[in-house]
């Protein structure tokens, strides 16, 4: 009798395993994405290639393509959440805010629709489930809803927190990966993460047992609390005790460098960093000190209240661009000999010490330098394999993995010739462009191209 109903029992479970391998839908996820663009008014800053001395892209658009290229390596998954936020203060919006998913009817398929706390996920099924994520990041990126406003207020220190007190609260123990895209700025953050910046961060942060640890940054600074809220990850921000009071910090069991990336390797949390900024060659750090008579053109004004409440160096260099665009055709002729980058070394150093906080964290800089030239000409356009002819095989290496969404630098050169539109990445635009130029220069016939 017993073994009879182990039997049964085991069937009974093997028909339950069944059920769930039919409707993967209702499964949790391996890996839970946060994708977190920075929303607020310095990310409106020209940047990405420059063309007659005039950047042609804004930080806010050039992150829109390096959060798709972050997540890239994902097309074909299956068993990947993602959710995307945004931060700014002011316009009803202060601090973290999720703009999507909302509801189950945003996902590509509503059954992979997830709430976890108080972040809601989207499980990508496959290629076109992907494509639709990175079409709505698109979106997001046209959107001028979304787009920052010309206000400079940044609680990038509380974002950051309030991003991983939702993710640690929620209990998710599979994968966590926070893709995060920013320019840096903090400079209103009032809450959890409240500090005094340290203007002299390290691009590392080091372990000590010592109990008043800030791995090597100042006491309290909000680079500080930031690291204390990452690496005690699974301790609850009630009342701020985890970061707001040295006194109330819940220490880490360990008192060894091994034991502790133990614990870090536990939290299985990532953050993989995107930073963005310009290098200035010297005509433009003039253009910025000396105003021209034009400084009350619109754009100026847009930029001037950082000025004002932006207490990082980086806010002082942030009017260039559009003091170099009035002076468009003096700066044209200036090399970058001594550039100037737009973020102040500190700030830097804390996305560079984000970047490398946990085992599997990342980080790059997305540097817009006028002396980079991106992608190569090509004889025809679109013609990416320079056969005479634009057509699939063209298409085909547009669309390879290592290729498709990727960012088309050195020394990716196969993405540098994919890159028919010579922006410094290999997505849609570049579809765009060989599909314009079907078939062009091509002796037999073509067909339809397959996208
Ligand atoms: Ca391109």
């Amino acid at each position: 009798m017993t073994s009879r109903r182990s039997i049964a029992f085991v069937s009974a479970l093997g028909a339950i395993a069944a059920t769930v391998y039919a409707h993967p839908a209702h499964a949790a996820s391996a890996e839970y994405v946060s994708l977190i663009l920075d929303q607020t008014g310095s990310m409106l800053t020209p940047s990405g290639p420059m063309k007659d001395g005039v950047y042609t892209s804004t930080r806010w658009l050039e992150s829109i393509k390096a959060a798709k290229s972050a997540i890239a390596a994902n097309a074909k998954a299956t068993t990947i959440a993602y959710g995307v936020w945004t931060f700014k203060q002011s316009a009803d919006q202060n601090g973290a805010v999720q703009i999507w998913p909302l509801s189950s009817a945003d996902c590509p398929t509503a059954a992979n629709f997830e709430t976890i706390g108080t972040n809601k996920f989207c499980k990508t099924n496959g290629q076109a489930d992907f494509t639709t994520l990175t079409d709505k990041l698109d979106a997001i990126g046209a959107d001028p809803a979304q787009t920052p406003q010309g206000d400079w207020l940044t609680p990038l220190a509380d974002s950051l927190c309030a991003m991983m007190e939702n993710i640690s609260s929620s209990g998710i123990s599979a994968k966590k990966t926070f893709v995060f895209e920013s320019d840096a700025g903090e400079n209103v953050s009032s809450s959890t993460c409240f500090g005094d910046p340290d203007l002299l961060a390290p691009a590392a942060w080091t372990y000590t047992s010592s109990a008043d640890n800030e791995w090597g940054m100042s006491v309290d600074s909000w680079q500080a609390k930031v690291a204390r809220k990452l690496y005690r990850f699974n301790k609850s921000l009630t009342n701020g005790a985890v970061v707001d009071n040295m006194a109330n910090q819940v220490r880490l069991p360990t008192t060894t460098k091994s034991a502790y990336d133990a614990v870090l390797a536990a939290y299985n949390v990532a953050w993989n960093v995107d930073v963005h900024y310009e290098l200035y060659p010297p005509a433009m750090a003039m253009a910025m000190a000396a105003p021209s008579a034009a400084a009350s053109s619109s754009s100026l004004q847009l930029l001037a209240p950082q000025t004002i409440t932006d207490v990082s160096y980086s806010a002082l260099l942030q009017p260039a661009p559009a003091a170099a665009s009035r002076a468009s055709t003096t700066f044209a002729a200036v090399t970058a000999a001594t550039s100037t980058p737009s973020i102040g070394a500190n700030e830097l150093n804390f996305f560079r010490a984000l970047g490398k906080s946990t085992p599997r964290s990342k980080l790059r800089e997305i540097v817009a330098d006028p002396t980079t030239v991106y992608g190569v000409k090509h004889k025809r356009l679109g013609d990416v394999d320079d056969s005479g002819c634009t057509d699939q095989a063209d298409l085909n290496i547009i669309k390879q993995q290592d290729v498709w969404l990727q960012r088309a630098v050195q020394p990716l050169q196969i993405a540098i010739r994919a890159d028919v539109t010579r922006d410094g990445w290999v997505d849609k635009a570049d579809k765009d462009l060989v599909v314009a130029h079907w078939a062009e220069g091509c002796r037999n016939p073509v067909r339809p191209p397959v996208l």
